[in-house]
């Protein structure tokens, strides 16, 4: 069987799951948000990860269905929690180039906000810079579109593209992701910490958020903390993990 026919079959028979890691203030040390992850139970093989099975959903437009399965998991559990007391926190959900291409995206998020009952706030949605840059004036007029509804915006894997800065202005995001390359050579790079730095630079003189991801160190933690980054993503405070695991975490901070 090939993959395209076991994705398919695996869609219809409910092996996907989200994984979720922490976003957290650096400030406060609370968990903030986090990232939904997609993850592959087969049955035969066991946890895969989303690199092997993206870029075959994305050629072979299953990729449509699934990230509609992720958005609509993500919110629905996220307004789970809620329900049960646990603190609020955003649930952050990547969208593929492709799936952003499509012009009803805004209709599918709206649907599906209303279907679960999650309020918009709790909802950020993350395009890589390629994606947003591939066809920047298109994006402007679709980011506009997404922002109205009252969900996030971020800029995943930020500082890896080539966004100009009247484009960055123009688009209607509250977050910049920056990319986790940068991040891992702190402490090793001073390349990388000055490109680290001019990004939260740039984000506070934009008024955007800004969240650097990848962090594996205390020395990491501090350069960002000195320079006032805003959140942190990374092994250091956790690895995504499952929707019990971070239950547990999230009840922890009540
Ligand atoms: O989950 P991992 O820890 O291995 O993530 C690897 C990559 O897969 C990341 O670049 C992430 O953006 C991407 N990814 C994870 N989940 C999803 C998803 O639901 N949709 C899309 N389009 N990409 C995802
Ligand atoms: O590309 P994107 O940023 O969407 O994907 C997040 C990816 O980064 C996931 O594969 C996740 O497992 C991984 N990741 C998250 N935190 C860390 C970290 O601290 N170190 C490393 N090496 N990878 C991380
Ligand atoms: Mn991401
Ligand atoms: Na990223």
């Amino acid at each position: 069987l090939n993959l395209e026919r076991r994705l398919r079959r695996a869609l219809r028979d409910g092996e996907f799951l989200l994984h979720y890691q922490p976003q957290v203030d650096i400030e406060s040390g609370k968990i903030v948000g986090m990232e939904a992850l997609v993850r592959w139970l087969d049955p035969e093989v066991g946890l895969v990860p989303p690199s092997a099975f993206i870029p075959v959903a994305e050629e072979s437009g299953l990729i449509g269905p699934l990230s509609e399965w992720v958005l609509r998991e993500a919110c629905r559990q996220n307004k789970a929690w809620q329900d049960e007391g646990l603190p609020p926190a955003r649930v952050s959900v990547n969208l593929s180039a492709r799936q952003f291409q499509q012009r009803d995206i805004a209709k599918l998020v709206t649907a599906i906000l209303e279907e679960t009952g999650l309020e918009p706030r709790y909802l950020e949605l993350e395009l890589t810079e390629s994606t947003i840059m591939r066809n920047a004036e298109e994006a402007v007029v679709m980011l506009n579109e997404l922002h109205a509804l009252g969900i996030g915006l971020a800029i995943d894997d930020f500082g890896t593209g080539y966004s100009s800065l009247s484009y960055l202005k123009r688009f209607p995001v509250d977050r910049l992701k920056i990319d986790r390359s940068f991040v891992s050579d702190i402490g090793a790079s001073s390349d990388d910490e000055t490109i680290t730095s001019a990004i939260i630079a740039l984000a506070h003189s934009l008024q955007l958020q800004v969240i650097a991801e990848g962090v594996e160190t205390a020395a990491q933690l501090d350069f960002l903390k000195e320079r006032a980054c805003n959140e942190m993503q990374g092994y250091f405070f956790a690895r995504p993990m499952s929707h019990e695991a971070i239950a547990g975490l999230l009840q922890r901070e009540r």
